[in-house]
Order: C-alpha cells, then sequence, then structure tokens
C-alpha cells in the first residue's frame, strides 16, 4: 500500500518552493540555505543535549534526527539536500536518505562537515537561515525574508494536515494508555512510561515534555516532574495529562483531565469546562479573531464560576473584576506545527507588523483573524492554584469568593482540555476529537 503522505508531498514541496520564491523576491536574495542544526554539548562534557531540527529545514524534508545537513534552494532549480554521512564507529551514522521524498532532491552525500560548502551558491545574495556561528559571507536569518516564511507557515497544506492528524492519532494512543495506566493505580511516572510506549515515542522524540500530574500537581501550569509514588484509591482525586506525538516533524498537543470518582462534584467541573471547551471550538470559522476566543473563554470560566458557586458574583462581573484570571491564567491557544509553539502567532501581515493582545491578557500567543488551514489549539482551563488564589485572598475581590468551596477543590489540582483544530473554509475539523472517536 502506498502512503498518502507520499501523494500529497509534491504538492507540499511545490507549496513550499512559491513561498520562498516569493520571499527571496521581496527580500531581493538569490539562493536560499538552511543548516539543520549540529549537537550542542553540555558544559564541559561530550555528551549533547538532544537534538532538535531547525524547523525550517524540517519544514523542506522529513528528516529530524540527523544533524549537519544543508538545504540549498534556487529558484528554478531542484532544492539541494546536503546529507550528512560521516564515517564513524562511535555513533550510528544516518542511512541512507530513503523515502518518498527523496526523488525530488539533487541529494549530495558528505562524510565531513567540512564538505558542505563545497555545495553552496557560488555567486548572487545568498540568505542563511539556522543556528551557526559561521555565516560563509551569507546574510544570516534575515528578518524580512524570515517574517514572510513565519507569517505563511500558518497555512497548512495537506500534506501537513495529514501529518497532523497521524499525530494526534499516535498521542491518543498514549492518552489511552495513560488513563488505564492512571486507573490502575500507577504513579505519574509509570504513567509516563506507559505513553511513551503506546505512542511508540522515546523521551527525546516527543515534541515537548510530558506534563503528567495527579491530584494537586495539575494545578502547575509546566508541571514536569514525573512522582514516583502509588497513590491509594481513596488518595487518588484527579488526572491531568498534557502530552503530544510527532510525525514527519509535526506536532500534535493533547490535553485531557479525569477525575478519580464519577460521584464527586470535579466529575461535573470536568464536564461543564468539556462543553465549555466544544462551545469554543463551535465558534472557530474563518474571518473570527482568534483573540475572541480566549475572551469567550473567560465568559464561560466565569458562568462555571458562579454556577457552581465559586464565586457569588453574575458572570460578567466576574470577568469585568478579572476574576476568572485567577482561575485561568493562561492563553486559551495557540498555532501548531512544525513547533508546539508554532511561530507567527502576532503577525498582521508578512512584513511583520504585529497585532496587539488585548489589554489584562499577557499570556495569549495568537492574535491572528482566524483564516483556513490555520492549525492551532483551543485549550481552556480551571485551576486552583495556590500562588495566584493566595494574591486573590488579599484583594478586594477576596469577598466575593466561596473559600470553603474552593479550599475542597485545591486537592484535585485543575482542569484541562486541549484539542489541535485545522481551521476549514466555513469551521474546523477537530483533528484531535477525530483521533478519540476512531482510536
Ligand atoms: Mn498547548
Amino acid at each position: 500500500m502506498t502512503d498518502v503522505l507520499a501523494d500529497l508531498y509534491p504538492a507540499h514541496l511545490q507549496v513550499q518552493k512559491e513561498r520562498t520564491d516569493r520571499a527571496l523576491a521581496e527580500s531581493r536574495f538569490d539562493h536560499l540555505v538552511v543548516f539543520a542544526g549540529t549537537p550542542r554539548y553540555q558544559f564541559l562534557d561530550d555528551m549533547a543535549y538532544p537534538f532538535k531540527v531547525n524547523p525550517h529545514f524540517k519544514t523542506w524534508v522529513p528528516v529530524v534526527d540527523n544533524p549537519n545537513c544543508w538545504l540549498v534552494y534556487t529558484p528554478g532549480e531542484a532544492p539541494r539536500l546536503v546529507y550528512w554521512q560521516p564515517v564513524d564507529y562511535w555513533h550510528k551514522p544516518a542511512g541512507a536518505p530513503s523515502g518518498f521524498w527523496t526523488s525530488h532532491f539533487d541529494v549530495r552525500v558528505i562524510a565531513s562537515e567540512n564538505d558542505a560548502k563545497q555545495h553552496f551558491p557560488t555567486s548572487g545574495r545568498t540568505a542563511l537561515v539556522g543556528e551557526t556561528t559561521e555565516s560563509f559571507g551569507f546574510d544570516l536569518n534575515p528578518e524580512e525574508l524570515l517574517n514572510a516564511l513565519h507569517f505563511e507557515r500558518a497555512r497548512k497544506t495537506d500534506y501537513e494536515l495529514e501529518c497532523l492528524r497521524r499525530a494526534n492519532a499516535r498521542a491518543v494512543r498514549g492518552h489511552r494508555a495513560a488513563e488505564r495506566a492512571f486507573r490502575n493505580g500507577a504513579s505519574e511516572y509509570e504513567i509516563h512510561l506507559d505513553y511513551l510506549r503506546a505512542a511508540d515515542h522515546t523521551e527525546d522524540e516527543l515534541p515537548y515534555g510530558n506534563i503528567i500530574a495527579v491530584n494537586e500537581n495539575a494545578s502547575v501550569l509546566h508541571y514536569y516532574l514525573h512522582g514516583r509514588q502509588r497513590l491509594d484509591p481513596h488518595r487518588r482525586h484527579s488526572f491531568l495529562i498534557d502530552a503530544g506525538a510527532s510525525w514527519n516533524g509535526y506536532a500534535s498537543d493533547v490535553t485531557r483531565t479525569y477525575s478519580a470518582n464519577e460521584s464527586d462534584e470535579f466529575h461535573d467541573l470536568i464536564a461543564a469546562m468539556d462543553e465549555a471547551q466544544q462551545a469554543i471550538c463551535d465558534e472557530v470559522k474563518p474571518g473570527v479573531a482568534y483573540p475572541d476566543l480566549h475572551l469567550a473563554a473567560h465568559q464561560r470560566v466565569a458562568n462555571i464560576l458562579a454556577r457552581f458557586d465559586f464565586v457569588s458574583l453574575d458572570p460578567q462581573a466576574i470577568v469585568e473584576k478579572r476574576i476568572s484570571s485567577t482561575f485561568l491564567p493562561h492563553g486559551v491557544g495557540h498555532f501548531l506545527g512544525l513547533q508546539v509553539h508554532d511561530v507567527g502567532g502576532f503577525m498582521a501581515d508578512r512584513s511583520g507588523k504585529t497585532i496587539e493582545k488585548p489589554e489584562g491578557h499577557p499570556y495569549l500567543r495568537l492574535t491572528r483573524t482566524i483564516e483556513p488551514r490555520q492549525v492551532f489549539t483551543i485549550e481552556p482551563g480551571f485551576y486552583f492554584i495556590e500562588p495566584l488564589l493566595a494574591e486573590l485572598q488579599k484583594s478586594d475581590n477576596a469577598q466575593y469568593v466561596n473559600w470553603p468551596k474552593v479550599d475542597a477543590f485545591r486537592k484535585f489540582g485543575g482542569i484541562r482540555i486541549e484539542d489541535d483544530l485545522a481551521v476549514t473554509e466555513t469551521g474546523y475539523e477537530n483533528l484531535t476529537r477525530n483521533a478519540f472517536a476512531n482510536a
């Protein structure tokens, strides 16, 4: 069976070329050279950090694990892939380039890093994109070119959408295993291991570090510890997992929250947040300003704060007094793709002009107007965060808060529900919910 990605890839590459042609012309360059990156070593050590490839490289070729490679592109010519294959008995060198993409490239294998420059352009103006100390006389990371490419990256090709679907399916396999492990009483660390195995990923292949949080640890937005302690059933209250997966260098970013006990009110709170999350998703369509979704999330969290009797004010007042920000202190989502927090979220146009965040919402990472083929997350949260609650308790707003009720929920940590959405001409495709439905 041939892989549908093989059929979609040529059109993706064509889009990549067209975008690059235009961006090079606008910024008056004749050639583009992209460096994949090189391993970085730990201080005073011969151990390298995990290699993470330059996103400008993997947008051309799905080679994510071979450093010291280069992409050389001149409009009108086949892109050249300078492929590093050293003679090395310490490490296993990359295999010969293989896969559906190879026939589209003029592949030049090099055995030594120093040989790369033999394959670089020798005339005209060249833009070099990547993390490198040597510029070879080229213009290193020119802003005008990068702005145009970053702006365009928001519109995914069919190939990219398929990669993102598969990255979601892969994450969902991990999520299913993780929920099972939690219900069986596993520790955070054991849940993490079950996730990796089910997603068929090593730790370094994950697009971001797994957040595996039991009980009040779910209130820590970026909780990267993996506790070794198994908890007895009566001490197990809640489980939040924020974990993604990769496919050909594209990332999924998925969060689910579970209650240990179906009869407690936290279970109802999750159901209310799930309903709110899906209602926000249903507002997604071309032409909507993404910040409006963020403000809608605050409105819905305020509704829940009032309905569950956490705050004795009407929802509008809860938003106006900024009380909802204590419970939802992060942005409702971000672009997703080659990077988990993909670039270009604030760009008004390809020139690099930015769109301001709404006042009072400093952590929102996406302010653009929604267009077809954008992919972003929708991830409202509802947390009981110690330091933020302490601030609220000292403020004038403390009088409106039902503190005994809030205190009773601290042990649950919080809720986040996160899906990845691809915008269509009229609405959206929920990559994550579809993956859960088909798992
Ligand atoms: Mn996210």
